[in-house]
């Protein structure tokens, strides 16, 4: 019996002694603090935040259906408003890609410049109606990071390339 009661005082003894109340919230504040960021770093799907946000604008200037139509300045795809879908949203039976090429595009109707995502729609065979190469700062593909030519429904469930959505992500400042 001594002899446990010599190993537990000694046992509580170590971890008073190697342990402290500063070091105890230090730890538990870093814990909220990353546990804070965790949203912000993490590549959570926000498209359909940003799909609600993106509404269309009184007097948008332009044809969605033709390839000249401004949010189409850094496209490289089949446009989605000529296979059964819209601007911003993929034709039925198909899944928007999560990851995407993104562009900045200049709206002749107010003068400011949109953050745009090209998201490809995905689980349906080539739509082939209104292809559309427009790639504004885009570089050739020796530059894999600057070059749009890709299918981003190789991040998805489904690899099959259908057409591609333009949608408002913000205005770039
Ligand atoms: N992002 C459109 C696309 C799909 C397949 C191949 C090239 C480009």
């Amino acid at each position: 019996m001594k002899f446990l009661d010599l190993l537990f005082e000694r046992s509580t003894r170590h971890v008073a002694d190697t342990t402290s109340r500063r070091k105890l919230l230090g730890r538990i504040g870093s814990l909220m603090v990353a546990g804070a960021a965790l949203p912000v770093l993490l590549p959570i799907d926000r498209t359909s935040k940003a799909l609600a946000a993106d509404k269309p604008m009184a007097g948008d200037p332009g044809d969605p259906n033709s390839c000249d139509y401004w949010r189409y300045c850094s496209v490289d795809g089949f446009l989605c408003s000529c296979c059964g879908g819209s601007v911003n949203s993929c034709p039925p039976g198909t899944e928007a890609s999560q990851v995407t090429w993104i562009g900045t595009c200049r709206n002749p109707a107010d003068g400011k410049d949109y953050i745009i995502s090209y998201n490809d729609c995905c689980g349906k065979h080539s739509c082939n109606q209104c292809a559309c190469t427009r790639n504004d700062s885009e570089e050739p593909a020796y530059r894999p990071f600057n070059n749009n030519d890709v299918n981003w429904c190789l991040a998805a469930k489904s690899h099959i390339y259908h057409c591609t959505v333009s949608i408002i992500r913000g205005v770039a400042v």
